[in-house]
């Protein structure tokens, strides 16, 4: 049985992780080393401050700076990220996406945007998706971040649904053990080995059907 479903932003719905990490690559090298692309894969699905601490332990300055500075270089590398993201448009929705979500709001079961970001609302709006969501828990409202369950939980509240009849669509390990403390199944999106946690996996949403989800996790 599933009454909700809760889908991750950055990932899932589109592929924004490509400009988190472009804008962390970015500050690195002002700050003198090279953040690769597999250290950036640890940033996903975690906090801005978070993936903060991850790029600096990558270069050996974790100890560096002050708290006031590490504010400067999270707000630094926002202001790239928004320069990246600011140009999305409806096409960069992730294939098969928006006819997922028309399906399964058709079957009358509740979607809920659960996302780590406190840039989701712009990515909604520039991609035109805010209107297919019930309800949208986001990194402005969320006080833990994943893995803690809250973003989830807090989703599930909104939607009135109860924990163990929501699915959560997640592209990172952070993400997958959210849920799973949360006491929801998940779908593990995208086909990395480091969803291996999850009920499920789906490679792409293309041709991917709330029928065919009900089949395969119940
Ligand atoms: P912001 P999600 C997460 O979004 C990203 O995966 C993660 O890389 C990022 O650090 C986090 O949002 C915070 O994003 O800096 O925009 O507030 O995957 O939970 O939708
Ligand atoms: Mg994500």
């Amino acid at each position: 049985m599933v009454d909700c479903c809760i889908f991750d932003l950055d990932g899932v719905l589109v592929d924004t992780a490509r400009f988190h990490y472009e804008a962390w690559a970015a500050i690195a090298r002002e700050l003198g080393f090279a953040f690769t692309a597999a250290q950036g894969e640890a940033t996903k699905g975690v906090s801005r401050m978070a993936s903060l601490e991850i790029v600096l332990r990558a270069g050996g300055l974790e100890n560096r700076f002050t708290s006031a500075e590490k504010e400067q270089l999270a707000a630094r590398k926002n202001a790239l990220y928004l320069q990246k993201v600011s140009g999305m448009t409806p096409a960069d929705v992730l294939p098969g996406v928006r006819s997922f979500l028309e399906d399964v709001g058709r079957h009358g079961v509740s979607r809920v945007l659960g996302s780590a970001s406190k840039n989701a609302g712009v990515i909604l709006d520039c991609c035109d998706l805010r209107r297919m969501f019930e309800a949208v828990v986001d990194g402005t409202t969320v006080t833990r971040a994943k893995p803690d369950p809250e973003v989830f939980l807090q989703g599930a509240a909104r939607a009135g649904a109860a924990a163990s009849s929501c699915v959560v669509f997640e592209d990172a390990a952070a993400g997958i053990e959210a849920a799973t403390r949360a006491g929801m199944r998940s779908v593990g999106v995208g086909g990395s080995p480091a969803l291996s946690g999850a009920t499920m996996q789906l490679r792409s949403f293309e041709n991917f059907s709330f029928d065919m989800l009900c089949r395969q996790i119940d």
